[in-house]
């Protein structure tokens, strides 16, 4: 059975990101409206500063560097205003970016750099060491690393990007013609449903298509004029950017909607409260462990909040206690979405008015989808309603594939083009979509994807281990999943309480914070493995769970 989204189909126009957002023929708001404030230092881009910015930084980077359709930028930072201007001159110039976590070490910086073959890296003054290091050991030159953020380089070696901007040079060149099906705008890290992170490869395309069907929904409840103080709805900017969820619906979607995005360098709980507080703020994208940082911390009850109408949770599930326990507290409505790096990311997204009425629930289908529900073992559509199913889909903001990885792209999509999620789904006679469980081998930290194959990979590399089965643990009382290690340990090598230790910072000392082995490391004889010798992490996570319930 073919389910179709109930919502009205969007007109998806054959342009490139750039055309699409800044040179729309009619837009509901004028080019003096603010679209992002920084948190910190107030500072402000309009409409009309991003479009001339990212014009002239497009502009700079291809009188300077000769910047060739196709290549790619990677952005090594932490939430700035300055990425939507870099990132979209990027864009126009032809270019893709490859957002990476700035906390990452310089072995994951240097994968990501090496496998997207990345020409430049975007950055700020604090990250600049692991930048540096990771640059040169793929070849690099270092004045291509590019500073962003109010911090300049006081010995005026890396250079800041307001100095690369060109308003002079002539232009676009026709040789850049953007074919948006096939060029990319991004590159995105993910695992997908096995193995080691992967470039996720979204066009143009997949984005602007995204775009609209995302804000086709909540732009019914939310605008760039009116409220409060006239200057319409503001959101609070918490998401990474470097993550999908943030690049399409912080960045871009706040661009297309003239919404205004009040954006935090990083999440801390009292400085939100403050800025809702003194902006007005209305909503908020974020991950669950949001939603529980405000339905429990009593520094909340010292700010007013009553101007926030709706959390919108996505990235990992929200269980409808801890909806409700927000609502209790501070009468927000939190409104659920899902998705994936592959689909742009958003597939599903329930109605704000529908979020009391369907709690747990991840919504319908976006405008312009279909979805499956499939029996992983038998491979037949699942009919009956309730029944659980792997979710896939197809829609225009469905990636083409994994970059230069065509087995796994091919693993992936099945014969009718459909995207295999790797998620388990129910559905109700509503057509509302509820994730139940997980096929895919991936952990989610706070929404972070944790690769369980990458610290596998990490473990055998200790001198003391012969195996190694990494699976995520649920951590209730941080409403998210913690990595756990299962590990053999070489004949004589003790296996206490002091080992396990020495292997979780060990271990922490290689990784981004967000992959530490928060759910400790189990010492085994031996790990399970099929016959042909593959890893059965969902064994051991089915004892984990059966352990729990008993
Ligand atoms: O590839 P990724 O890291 O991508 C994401 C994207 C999530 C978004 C983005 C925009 C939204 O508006 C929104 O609602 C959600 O996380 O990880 C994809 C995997 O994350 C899990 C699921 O296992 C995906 O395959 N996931 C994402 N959203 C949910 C979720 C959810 N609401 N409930 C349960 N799992």
């Amino acid at each position: 059975m073919v389910f179709e989204s109930p919502y009205t189909p969007v007109s998806i126009p054959e342009t490139d990101l750039w055309s699409f957002l800044f040179e729309r023929k009619s837009k509901p708001f004028t080019d003096s409206k603010e679209i992002f404030t920084d948190s910190e230092t107030g500072r402000t881009y309009t409409f009309g500063d991003l479009r001339s910015t990212s014009l002239e930084f497009g502009k700079g980077i291809q009188k300077l560097w000769n910047w060739k359709r196709g290549d790619v930028m990677a952005f090594y930072t932490p939430n700035s205003i300055d990425t939507p201007p870099a990132m979209l001159g990027l864009l126009w110039a032809g270019g893709v970016g490859s957002p990476a976590n700035p906390l990452y070490t310089e072995p994951e910086l240097t994968f990501q750099l090496r496998d997207s073959g990345a020409k430049a890296i975007v950055t700020q003054l604090p990250f600049i060491d692991t930048a540096r290091r990771a640059a040169k050991a793929v070849g690099i030159p270092e004045d291509r690393i590019i500073l962003i953020g109010d911090a300049h380089d006081p010995s005026g070696h890396f250079r800041h990007f307001s100095t690369i901007r060109n308003p002079s040079f002539s232009g676009r060149p026709t040789a850049l013609k953007i074919d948006v099906r096939k060029d990319l705008a991004f590159l995105v890290y993910s695992s997908g449903t096995t193995g080691l992170p992967k470039g996720v490869c979204l066009t143009h395309h997949n984005v602007v298509s995204n775009v609209l069907q995302m804000s086709s929904v909540d732009s019914m409840y939310f605008h760039p004029y009116g409220g409060v103080d006239g200057k319409g709805d503001k959101g609070l900017g918490i998401t990474p950017f470097f993550h999908i969820y943030g690049l399409t619906c912080c960045i871009m979607v706040f661009i297309y909607t003239g919404w205004e995005l009040i954006s935090m360098p990083r999440f801390d709980l009292e400085r939100a409260c403050q800025l809702i507080e003194q902006y007005k703020i209305s909503f908020s994208y974020v991950p669950p462990p949001v939603i529980l940082a405000f339905s429990k911390h009593p520094i909340v009850d010292k700010y007013d909040l009553t101007s926030m109408r709706m959390f919108h949770s996505g990235a990992a599930p929200l269980t409808p206690e801890l909806a409700t326990a927000l609502w209790d507290r501070l009468k927000i409505s939190v409104k659920q979405g899902y998705g994936l790096s592959e689909t742009a990311p958003v597939a599903t997204m329930q109605l704000l008015d529908e979020w009391g009425k369907f709690m747990g629930s991840v919504g319908k289908l976006l405008p312009n989808m279909t979805a499956r529900l499939v029996d992983p073992d038998k491979g037949t559509d699942v009919t009956e309603v309730g029944k659980p199913g792997e979710l896939w889909l197809k829609g225009p903001n469905i990636f083409p594939g994994y970059l230069n990885l065509p087995e796994n792209t091919a693993a992936t999509m099945s014969p009718d083009g459909y995207f295999k999620t790797g998620d388990i789904f129910v559905v109700d006679k509503y057509e509302n979509f509820t994730c139940v469980d997980r096929l895919k081998e991936l952990i989610k930290y706070k929404g972070f994807q944790v690769p369980p194959a990458e610290l596998e990979g990490i473990l055998l590399g200790h001198k003391d281990i012969t195996d190694a089965c990494v699976i995520g643990i649920e951590d209730k009382e941080q409403a998210t999943e913690v990595p756990r290690a299962y590990v053999v340990m070489k004949p004589g090598i003790p296996t206490d309480a002091a080992k396990a230790k020495e292997i979780v910072d060990w271990l922490a000392s290689l990784t981004a914070p967000h992959k530490k082995l928060r759910g400790g490391v189990h010492f085994l004889s031996e790990v399970p493995k099929s016959a042909s010798g593959k890893l059965l992490r969902r064994v051991l996570r089915d004892q984990v769970r059966q352990a729990e319930k008993a």
